[in-house]
C-alpha cells in the first residue's frame, strides 16, 4: 500500500519569533525531519500558508482586534494577526526543516477573499488544490499528517483526507495546537477520532 506524508505549514510565522507563533512549534521539527528521512513514503507533500498582503483573514485589514470573529462572504472568519505574507521571512519554511525528498509543495490562502486551512480546498469548500487528484494519480491509499497548527490547518487537512477516502493518520508528536481556548486541542482530537482519523501517539 502506498503512503504519503503531508507536512502542514511548518513556517517561520507559526514558530517561535513569528507573528502567529504556536507554543512548542520548534519541538516538532526534529520529529518531522526524521519522518521525512523514512523511505516508506511514496510522496512527501509540504503545504505553505501563503497570503497576499491585506488578506481578509487579517484583523488589520478590517480594523478589528486579533481574536474577534467576523462573517466573511457568508462564513465565520477568525481574525488573525498578519502572517505568512508572500515573499516575507514569515512565509518561509522553518530553516531547520529538511525536505530534500519533498515531491510537491501546495501554497494555500493565496486568494485574498477567502481563508484556506485544508491542504485539499479553501474554507468555502469550492476551490480544490488538486491534492486529491495528485494522491490518487500516484495510487496513494494512506495519508499521514503532521505540522501546524493542530486545531486549524492540520485538523482541516486530516478531516478532508478522511472524507476523500484515504486512510488517515495524525502524528501526535509532530503537531502543536494554537489553543485559543485551552480545551481546543482535546476537542480537536475527539473530533478527528470520530471522523475516522487515527492518532499515532
Ligand atoms: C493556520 C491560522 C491561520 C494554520 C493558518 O496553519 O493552522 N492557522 N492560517
Ligand atoms: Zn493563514
Amino acid at each position: 500500500m502506498k503512503k504519503a506524508l503531508i507536512i502542514v505549514d511548518v513556517q517561520n510565522d507559526f514558530c517561535e519569533g513569528g507573528t502567529l507563533a504556536v507554543s512548542g512549534a520548534h519541538e516538532i521539527i526534529p520529529y518531522i525531519n526524521s519522518l521525512m528521512e523514512d523511505d516508506t513514503y511514496s510522496q512527501i507533500i509540504l503545504t505553505q500558508d501563503y497570503h497576499p498582503p491585506h488578506h481578509k483573514s487579517f484583523a488589520s485589514h478590517h480594523n478589528k482586534k486579533v481574536g474577534e470573529s467576523i462573517i466573511l462572504n457568508g462564513i465565520p472568519q477568525f481574525m488573525w494577526p498578519d502572517h505568512c505574507v508572500q515573499g516575507t521571512w514569515g512565509a518561509e519554511f522553518h530553516p531547520q526543516l529538511h525536505y530534500p525528498k519533498a515531491s510537491h509543495i501546495i501554497q494555500k490562502g493565496t486568494n485574498p477573499e477567502i481563508d484556506s486551512y485544508s491542504a485539499f480546498q479553501d474554507n468555502h469548500q469550492l476551490t480544490k488544490t488538486g491534492l486529491t487528484d495528485f494522491l490518487r494519480s500516484h495510487d496513494i491509499e494512506l495519508v499521514e499528517v503532521a505540522g501546524l497548527a493542530l486545531d486549524y490547518c492540520v485538523r482541516a487537512t486530516c478531516l478532508d483526507a478522511a472524507q476523500e477516502g484515504f486512510i488517515t493518520c495524525l502524528h501526535f508528536q509532530g503537531t502543536r495546537a494554537v489553543n485559543i481556548k485551552p480545551e481546543n486541542e482535546k476537542n480537536t482530537l475527539y473530533e478527528l477520532i470520530q471522523q475516522k482519523v487515527s492518532i499515532l501517539a
